[in-house]
């Protein structure tokens, strides 16, 4: 039972819903048709099919489970179910064309909405109505898509298409420290009571987390490129097996979209090429290349139990947070989320959004992979779909933690799991390192 009034969870929904269309309509219609169509990378999929993929993902769960409504057009179903077509694959499929790809996501969402107005969602109802979890599963899933096409957006060619103000510098003169302590014992894990919360991140349980020590804020690029100008991606000593594989097979030596030209440091940001920021935190690294910074600076990467530790432990009520700074949603004071920014703030930045452990950017900014192996929580049931999580638990898959400046606020909180391949740059993944204590 979450205890929330079912007509603020309506609300809830309907905003959340509606900001995602807002950025989804943005990111869809800010490039031409060719451009909609067109595979950017091999890794990614056309905008034009994450478009109607949405709009297909919604029609399933809110129109056909929920509503019990007839597929409006059953024969897409296939196009748009990722476990049957690769992405690199998709561009070649019969994928429904521009215009028929936004009239259908519109159709869609228009009878979405109606629903969401005659539907129950008080405690009695079914697990998908009940706290209306699956208004806020498909809010969830449009912004973690509007997440995907920034991405491509990142890795397109040519000029921008999308521009942003700056975000918060760090306020006055205030030193950081360069690293906090967080004390021994159990804490809080995972959620039972987030209304809308994932089956991974469930259910809570305790679990003993030994005192460490964990960066203040991701590491910058400043830092990172004193690794790079050690020789860092040169020192086998610092890589893991694969990721020294890696390494030698793409002569890798620097973060993805870097590049060094006259003596400096260049970096291509959403079609536009600048310095790279000292104190900015460092992007597009993978797994790999974050784990070998860490030995490098003789540290490690924090295990996933250690960044919800100092995320949400608050050692005054001994009670988990839902956020670092309390459990209040985000707001544009404490985090850098929902693509208000197209880069993370400077290290330092967001004193309102620190944990009680003193560490900040936790929520936003860039994504931050862990030392852990995407698992199930103890007691863990696959709900609704065992796609979404269970089929990608175990070692191949990296738990990233936090959140980054490209996904919505709805699919993001301290609870929250992400997960990605070791070998993966193109996301909008940083990292902070540990020591133990
Ligand atoms: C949780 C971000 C890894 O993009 O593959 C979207 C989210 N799942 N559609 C992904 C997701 C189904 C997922 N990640
Ligand atoms: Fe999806």
């Amino acid at each position: 039972a979450s205890g929330i009034d079912p007509e603020v969870l309506r609300r809830r929904a309907l905003d959340a819903l509606l900001a995602a269309r807002d950025r989804t309509t943005l990111l869809t219609d800010s490039v031409d048709d060719g451009e909609l169509t067109a595979q950017h990378s091999p890794l990614m999929s056309p905008l034009v099919w994450d478009l109607a993929h949405i709009g297909n993902q919604e029609e399933q769960w809110l129109l056909r489970a929920v509503g019990g409504r007839e597929a409006i057009r059953p024969e897409i179903d296939g196009l748009y179910n990722a476990f049957e077509h690769s992405r690199a694959s998709r561009p070649s499929l019969p994928l429904l064309a521009p215009t028929e790809a936004r009239t259908y996501a519109s159709d869609v969402r228009g009878r979405a909405l109606e629903l969401l107005e005659g539907t129950p969602l008080h405690e009695g109802g079914g697990p998908l109505e009940r706290a209306g979890f699956a208004f806020g599963m498909i809010a969830q899933h449009e912004q973690q898509h509007d997440e995907t096409m920034l991405i491509t957006h990142q890795l397109r060619a040519g000029p921008a298409a999308l521009t942003a103000p700056a975000p918060p510098e760090p306020v006055g003169k205030e030193v950081i420290p360069s690293e906090v302590f967080v004390p021994g014992g159990p804490f809080t894990m995972g959620t039972s009571a987030e209304p809308w919360a994932l089956d991974n991140e469930r259910p809570a349980h305790r679990r003993d987390v030994a005192a460490f020590h964990l960066d203040a804020s991701p590491v910058t690029c400043g830092a990172y490129l004193r690794f790079i100008e050690d020789d860092g991606y040169g020192d086998e000593r610092w890589w893991a097996p694969d990721g020294w594989a890696m390494v030698r097979e793409h002569g890798l030596s620097a973060p993805l979209f870097w590049r060094r030209e006259a003596g400096q440091w260049l970096r291509r940001r959403f079609g536009v090429t600048e310095p790279v920021p000292d104190d900015e935190p460092v992007l597009h690294v993978s797994w790999y290349e974050a784990d070998a910074y860490a030995h490098w600076a003789g540290r490690r990467l924090p295990t996933e139990a250690e960044w919800e530790k100092a995320a949400r432990h608050d050692p005054v009520s001994g009670r988990s947070r839902r956020y670092p700074w309390g459990d209040e949603d985000p707001t544009p004071e404490r985090a850098n989320l929902g693509q208000r920014h197209l880069r993370p703030a400077r290290a330092g930045a967001y004193p309102l959004g620190r944990s009680p452990s003193g560490a900040g950017q936790l929520i936003g900014d860039v994504w931050e992979w862990t030392a852990s192996d995407f698992l199930p929580y103890p007691g863990f049931v696959a709900f609704p779909y065992r796609e979404y999580s269970e089929v990608f638990f175990g070692p191949g898959h990296k738990v990233l933690r936090g959140g980054s400046f490209a996904v919505g606020q709805v699919a993001c909180r301290g609870t929250f799991r992400n997960w990605d391949l070791p070998v993966r740059r193109q996301i909008f993944a940083g990292f902070r390192t540990a020591r133990d204590a």
